[in-house]
């Protein structure tokens, strides 16, 4: 197997247009159908249009969607594991139709590329996630994604790119598959194991990806992952300065980092299949494969979606068909007798190992405790705290839900107190009632402008918290999936502290502070929650209040107690 063989399929795609035609073709699409990407449809565009998702010429047709969802093949046999496609708004998809070309835009409104539409269509989002990922576990980040972010109307057809997707950051690490190729070429590295991550790089990680190397005798391309990346992982920014430290300590002339503007859908086995032929479009004869590649995690029942090694068996029962080598990933860990990392499977009963998993680690660097230098680089731990100070310093938000006159204001108020009282961040209350005076006065009570009102406060949330201060929200938000996307959007900057006020319908209703109750049960006021709109419970909140038993100022106090143990107070 020799490298730069072209990919399965046919060659290396490159679907920018020739500069003039590009110019010209700009100007057309100036009167086409517009459509703004969407931050995953920006990744997978700039994939599609260097040739990294080779052989794909656009985003899906139909045909093409249903054989990869069904069969993990295109309509014409060539395997291609997870669906590309572009979702978009039943709105966009009225106004345009088969034949037309559409102006595809980054979020500022560049053409990044058009689109001549091929098919539109609805697809069976419940089909594609069984198909595709094997469960309909909203758990599954990529399901999830599926049934709650993604568009309800997908449009098939070629592109053309105009302009290539701009990144300010990290340019010198920006590689396209023909660039990569080419560098390898020209440094004669005929034998290329890529490693793939989207996490923070450590002594262990570095041995393994070595040992690797040197066993097949390649070159070692670190090639992580700075598009999208799973909920709650370290950002991009971060992890890449950690990897330009890390390869420092690799011997000269061995190993390259690229980044990869991957969105990845965390689909296990069907996208290692994926990260497999990605790279084998870059140019690389070999991927790295561990336990569990690319895994969602645990499902809502804390099962394991897929197999710990059904990843590694699907690329091996491929690696023919697609060119490219597995190289099973070997765990490696630290023996203190012999000061050195060795295989874990060739420890014996005499060493001594040592080992900080990753839930330790990011326990030590929360209570700014020590981070051994066996387990990491210092330079690198350093840069890990500078991003992730101890909690005590890092902003957070307390998202109470529950339905109305639960008691959630009254006992965010108390909170608010507490806080300034203690001093030492800015605090802000984002209140339902207020905030639908200020920010959302136009919303109703539909689903729909539930949703957004509920996106609006975990936005706000979002950058206060990333910003260091403390967001106190109390909105009803009925719907569990608007919460999780409001906590993923925030567990990430800091901290998500979720507070089911779970007062009953019926005492809220005896209460009736504000007379809604008794408006919504003569109808007068229609979709309130509890009585004619549903309240689905939180199953994982931090805390359950139940103010039948308490007052709000002892559950104000055992919050505060809450938030000291979490260890956002000192
Ligand atoms: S939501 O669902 O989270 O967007 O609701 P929220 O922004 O918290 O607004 C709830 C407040 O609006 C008043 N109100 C209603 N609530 C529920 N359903 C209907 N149909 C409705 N109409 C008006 C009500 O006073 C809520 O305030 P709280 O503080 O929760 O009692």
């Amino acid at each position: 197997m020799g490298a730069y063989k072209e990919p399965h399929g046919g060659e290396l795609k490159n679907l920018y247009l020739p500069a003039e035609e590009a110019e010209a073709e700009k100007q057309a699409a100036r009167e086409f159908a517009s459509w703004d990407l969407t931050e995953r449809q920006l990744c997978d565009i700039e994939l599609l249009l260097n040739g990294a998702f080779s052989p794909l010429e656009g985003f899906l047709g139909k045909d093409d969607y249903e054989s990869v969802v069904e069969n993990m093949r295109l309509a014409s046999g060539v395997l291609w594991p997870v669906p590309i496609t572009l979702d978009v708004s039943e709105e966009f998809a009225g106004s345009i139709q088969g034949g037309d070309r559409i102006a595809l835009r980054d979020l500022e409104g560049v053409i990044i590329a058009t689109l001549e539409v091929a098919d539109i269509w609805t697809p069976d989002k419940n089909a594609e996630a069984q198909g595709v990922y094997g469960t309909a576990d909203e758990a599954h980040p990529a399901v999830h994604y599926l049934n709650n972010i993604a568009n309800p109307v997908y449009v098939g057809g070629k592109i053309r790119g105009v302009e290539a997707p701009t990144h300010y950051d990290f340019k010198h690490l920006r590689n396209s598959p023909a660039e990569l190729r080419e560098r390898f070429r020209k440094l004669g590295w005929r034998k290329v194991v890529a490693f793939q991550t989207r996490n923070p790089m450590h002594r262990a990680h570095q041995e393994l990806t070595l040992r690797a190397a040197f066993d097949i005798e390649a070159n070692l391309l670190i090639h992580p992952v700075v598009g999208m990346t799973k909920p709650g992982d370290v950002d991009h920014f971060t992890r890449v300065r950690c990897y330009e430290h890390l390869l420092d300590r690799y011997p000269e002339q061995t190993t390259m980092l690229s980044l990869l503007p991957l969105a990845m859908r965390m689909g296990g086995p069907r996208e290692t299949l994926w990260h497999a032929i990605i790279r084998k479009n870059y140019g690389c004869t070999h991927l790295i494969v561990g336990r569990d590649h690319a895994g969602p995690g645990k499902d809502s029942k804390g099962n394991d979606f897929y197999g710990p090694y059904d990843a590694q068996e699907l690329l091996k029962e491929h690696e023919e068909e697609l060119d490219i080598s597995m190289v099973p990933f070997r765990m490696m860990v630290y023996a203190e007798n012999r000061a050195q990392y060795i295989a874990a499977d060739e420890a014996g009963d005499s060493d001594q190992i040592l080992n900080i998993s990753g839930t330790e680690l990011r326990r030590r660097l929360a209570e700014g405790l020590e981070i051994p230098d066996w387990f990491s680089f210092p330079d690198v731990v350093a840069e890990l705290r500078r991003t992730h100070p101890p909690r005590h310093k890092q902003g957070f938000t307390v998202f109470f839900t529950g339905l109305s006159g639960s008691g959630k204001s009254t006992i965010a108020n108390a909170l608010m107190v507490k806080l300034m009282e203690t001093g030492g961040r800015a605090i802000s209350l984002l209140d339902g009632d207020v905030v639908r005076k200020n920010l959302s006065s136009e919303l109703g009570f539909s689903k729909e402008h539930r949703d957004l009102n509920i996106r609006r406060i975990g936005y706000v949330a979002s950058e206060i918290t990333k910003n260091g201060g403390i967001a106190i929200c109390a909105p009803i938000a009925p719907y569990t999936s608007t919460r999780r996307i409001v906590r993923d959007m925030i567990a990430p900057l800091g901290g998500f502290v979720e507070i089911h006020v779970a007062t009953s319908v019926e005492v809220c209703e005896q209460r009736d502070r504000k007379g809604l109750y008794a408006k919504a049960r003569a109808g007068i006021i229609k979709e309130f929650t509890g009585i004619s709109d549903p309240y689905e419970e939180p199953e994982n909140a931090e805390m359950v209040i139940d103010t039948e038993n308490i007052s709000p100022d002892l559950a104000a106090h055992r919050i505060m107690l809450k938030l000291e143990s979490m260890g956002f107070m000192r």
